[in-house]
């Protein structure tokens, strides 16, 4: 026996106890344990067999990490058909989260008990991927199609609860794991209860799976697997058991051989990776209880949600009472959407709005706080004044963060006496829903407050991610790179429409030109004029027609109109008639024929400048890892998951035709195009950015 599966016998029972930490994944040897422990049970005369997991769950899936790998046997579809084959009554004790093959193993037994707080369900497809070992054709014998097809196109985790609702559990019950599986074993014995292989019961009723296979398409913005699994529960109705593991599994390799399982599964391991930095190792962040929040605007009061929401108490200063009381109005607001959602009660609700949350106009209600964020007004001098009167206030060992999304956080904590309690805390709008948070480590920031900085990202649900000091850290200096990329293709021919409609073709939730008036267009006019007045390069184009835009009162989603028309409702967008001819002006003004794009060419050079800027983000250290800048841009910007992040694209598509694209658009603007020292680094060795990654972990 492996050490991965214990084997106890107790009277006529044998237990197969998984012990492979810390999720009890379905790795080789336990695999294999899984196979001889049945084995075993039988060849000593057991009449049934208990599986059930040690530690904080029943088996949590496949091994990821086995994946791409070469395939060792007995696979897991093997694994499933010996248990359900075995001549012993086969139960399974679920605790934890039972998850893609964990589920698989568990409708390969002949009966399914579970703890209240279990949860199940086939996640596969977010990995790219659909259930491979029969859980396409056993799911929906036993709950029926319509379930089935929720459950494995969603990939949602289902309570205990639910799950015993649609027939996937047969018993619910609280306590340990081995003592109710054991129980409801010897009760199943003592009825002599049969043996129910799920293989051998009916194929369940059809339905429309075409028009099914459309829905779902389009719902996943050109992610294959979850449509892919709806041909693989098709086949369940359709064909013969058997023959229908055989079509599950020509899907399952289909979609194994993809570049979307290799992104999706990029992003589930860097999700887990990007806030464990080498750094911060036995580093201790510093008390979190009360923080306060200086500016109630969208952003602060979006901040001060997302921290009520996590069970912190918030003091929220403002300059006025009405303003204070206008900043408790849009938290209230956004507490109601939480409420109405069912995440809070109305109890938590009143708690939240009128115990866990102070109002002040007086720096003074600061002083035992132990964070405190500024969201004020994006302007130096305004920051400068802010973060005296912090450091006049706050208790020693507080924690002072600035909200700035572009401004030089060592300006900032140069202000104060303490810049080793001074950290930039970026987060995005609507803050108390975007996962993303940028932690901007500052040159005298101290560890633990960029520990206290990811535990406060914790401590909120968010991704954070470490940045160091440049315009704009990570993200937004990527994104204003791609822009300007895009406003370069406009001046040349495109159009904002066909820009946009190109990239949401290649996956992206919203092109960059809806994004900018979801935004609001005068921020982007705001950074415009800053640089414009810093002092531009006179290397660098630039262009006006969005500047007239704005001059016209036009800032996008907020003013009914900016790119697009919005007269219809923030989702109907049409494009603005008045945009094309401020494009044309413009172009003429330049003395720029238009030429024509494909929606190819707008993918590649956009890409290529994204890329090229992310490298050097990493080239810089400003992120430490590539991981770093794929995440930040796919928590903050809309990147598609399945696509893994930039550079992970990027690797995939090849590092050397990227470099060979930026230095073919450098003929034509060498300012603009000039290659990523790093991207020409990794060229010339041979290596990617996968390998940078590995090498940081
Ligand atoms: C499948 O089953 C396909 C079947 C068909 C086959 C033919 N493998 O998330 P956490 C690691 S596909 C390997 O921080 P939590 C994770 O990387 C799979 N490793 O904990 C982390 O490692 P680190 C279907 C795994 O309590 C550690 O475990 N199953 C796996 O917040 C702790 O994880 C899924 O998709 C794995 N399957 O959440 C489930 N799972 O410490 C994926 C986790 O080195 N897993 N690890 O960083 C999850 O959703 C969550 O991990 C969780 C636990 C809900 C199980």
């Amino acid at each position: 026996m492996t050490d991965a599966i214990g084997y106890e016998r107790t009277g006529d029972i044998a237990i197969l106890k998984a012990q492979n930490p810390p999720v009890n994944a379905l790795g080789y040897d336990v695999r294999v344990g899984l196979m001889q422990g049945i084995a075993r049970a039988e060849d000593e005369g057991a009449r049934a067999v208990l599986i059930y997991g040690d530690g904080a769950t029943y088996f949590a899936g496949a091994d990821i990490r086995e994946f791409g790998q070469k395939p060792r046997e007995p696979g897991l579809p093997e694994v499933c058909d010996r248990i359900e084959a075995s001549p012993l009554l086969v139960v399974s004790a679920m605790h934890g989260t039972a998850l893609g093959g964990g589920l698989e193993v568990a409708l390969s037994t002949h009966y399914r008990i579970a703890v209240p707080s279990a949860r199940v369900g086939l996640p596969e497809v977010l990995l790219g991927i659909l259930p491979g070992a029969g859980g396409t054709q056993r799911l929906p014998r036993v709950a029926g199609v319509e379930a089935a097809l929720d459950l494995i196109t969603t990939g949602r985790h289902v309570p205990a609860a639910e799950a015993l609702r649609l027939g996937i559990l047969d018993k619910v019950e609280a306590g340990e794991p081995r003592e109710i599986g054991l129980a409801y074993v010897q009760q199943l014995l003592d009825a002599d209860a049969p043996r129910r292989p799920v293989s051998e019961m009916p194929s369940p009723a059809p339905v429309d799976f075409d028009a099914v296979y459309d829905t779902v398409l389009k719902k996943g913005r050109g992610q294959l697997s979850p449509a892919t699994a709806v041909r693989a529960v098709q086949a369940a109705t359709e064909l013969p058991f058997r023959q229908g593991i055989a079509r599950e599994r020509e899907l399952f390799m289909e979609l194994m051989n993809t570049d979307q399982r290799l992104g999706l599964i990029h992003a589930f391991f860097s999700e887990r990776a990007v806030s464990k930095l080498p750094e911060l190792k036995g580093v201790a962040p510093r008390d979190l209880n009360a923080i306060g929040v200086i500016g109630g605007g969208t952003m602060g009061a979006g901040i001060a949600t997302a921290a009520l929401l996590a069970g912190l108490s918030v003091t929220m200063l403002e300059m006025s009472p009405q303003a204070a009381e206008a900043a408790k109005s849009r938290i209230a607001g956004n507490l109601q959407g939480a409420l109405k959602r069912g995440k809070i009660s109305q109890e938590q609700f009143e708690t939240l709005t009128e115990q866990a949350l102070t109002l002040a106009t007086d720096y003074e209600a600061l002083k035992d706080a132990d964070l405190v964020i500024e969201a004020v007004f994006e302007e130096m001098d305004v920051k400068k004044k802010v973060f005296t009167q912090l450091d006049a206030v706050c208790k020693p060992g507080a924690v002072l963060a600035t909200n700035t999304s572009y401004l030089d956080v060592n300006d900032i904590a140069a202000i104060t006496k303490r810049p080793q309690d001074v950290i930039g805390l970026h987060f995005f709008s609507p803050a108390h829903v975007m996962k993303l948070l940028e932690v901007v480590v500052a040159d005298q920031t101290a560890a633990d407050v960029v520990a206290t900085g990811f535990a406060l990202g914790k401590r909120l649900g968010k991704i954070s991610v470490r940045a160091g000091v440049c315009d704009g850290f990570i993200g937004n200096r990527i994104l204003s790179t791609y822009r300007t990329c895009a406003d370069h293709m406009i001046l040349d021919g495109a159009s904002p429409y066909q820009i946009d409609k190109a990239l949401e073709a290649f996956g992206f939730a919203m092109g960059p030109f809806a994004v900018a008036d979801l935004a609001g267009l005068d921020i982007g006019w705001a950074v415009r004029k800053r640089k414009r007045a810093e002092g531009i390069d006179p290397r660098a184009r630039d262009s006006s027609y969005a500047d007239k835009l704005c001059e016209d009162g036009h800032f996008g989603q907020k003013t009914g109109k900016g790119y697009y028309d919005y007269a219809a409702g923030p989702k109907s967008r049409v494009p603005n008639p008045d945009v094309m001819p401020l494009i044309e002006a413009e172009r003429a003004a330049q003395g720029i024929a238009p030429r024509e794009f494909t929606d190819e060419e707008i993918v590649r050079r956009y890409m290529a400048a994204m890329v090229n800027e992310a490298a050097k983000v990493v080239g810089e250290g400003i992120a430490r890892r590539p991981l770093d800048v794929d995440m930040t841009l796919l928590f903050g910007y809309g990147f598609p998951r399945y696509n893994g992040g930039p550079l992970k694209w990027a690797d995939i598509q090849g590092l050397e035709g990227l470099l060979e694209d930026i230095k073919s658009y450098a003929k034509e603007d060498a300012y603009f195009w000039q290659p990523a020292p790093l991207l020409e680094k990794l060229v010339a060795e041979g290596r990617n950015f996968d390998d940078l990654n590995k090498e940081a972990s």
